[in-house]
């Protein structure tokens, strides 16, 4: 199987493969604010709604026979750590919009996590194919501490983009902001600019 290689994104940005202020850990930690929630493979659902001509929803069965492909992608925490070479196994961003076919009025994007976690971004930071709701990490199941069984992964921004446990993905006309952009996080959280905090 191909393995699509999104690490040398960083020159996008001007930037070093390891971003500023950031140091390379081989150890994948686990950052949650409220813990690991549980989950059902039989009760799971995800939803697109929001400014689109057709919300839709999927059981997680259906989810996982969405197109998808792997992709090696570096990890930007924005406590200071990266992880580098991690092979993730989902649908693109741009794949999933396209079934639920975007409004032209939408102009931002907010994703939902099952322990009430939200993360927004704008439209077109989202439409890259390095976005991914991926369900597999390095060949096996997305691990629940890293947000299994379906989470988001946000390559050219720090991690707090990717929402972990994703069950929903809301498209919108205005900017609104989610948990952690609300305390102070960057909106645009580019690594390559340190943009930590707003
Ligand atoms: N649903 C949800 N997604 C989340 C979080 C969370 O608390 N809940 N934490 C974010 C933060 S701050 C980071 S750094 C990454 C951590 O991912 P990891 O635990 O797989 O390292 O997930 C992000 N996505
Ligand atoms: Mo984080």
């Amino acid at each position: 199987m191909s393995v699509r290689d999104v690490t040398h994104l960083h020159e996008e940005f001007d930037g070093e493969r390891l971003p500023p202020g950031q140091r390379e850990t081989e150890r994948f930690p686990v950052l949650s604010k409220s813990g690991t929630p549980s989950w059902s493979p039989d009760t799971w659902e995800f939803e697109v709604w929001g400014a689109v001509d057709e919300p839709r929803s999927f059981s997680l069965e259906a989810f996982t026979d969405l197109p998808h492909e792997t992709q090696r992608q570096d990890f930007h925490c924005v406590t200071g750590w990266s992880r580098f070479d991690n092979e993730f196994t989902g649908v693109t961003f741009p794949t999933l919009a396209d079934l639920a076919g975007v409004d032209p009025e939408a102009t931002h994007v907010m994703f939902h996590g099952f322990d009430d976690y939200t993360t927004d971004l704008p439209l077109d930071a989202c439409m890259r194919e390095e976005v991914l709701f991926a369900w597999e990490l390095d060949g096996e199941p997305l691990p629940d501490d890293h947000g299994g069984p379906v989470r988001v992964v946000t390559p050219h921004k720090y991690a707090y983009k990717g929402a972990k446990w994703v069950d929903g993905v809301e498209f919108l006309t205005d900017h609104e902001r989610g948990y952690w952009e609300k305390r102070g996080y960057s909106d645009s959280a580019n690594p390559w600019n340190e943009e930590r905090y707003s």
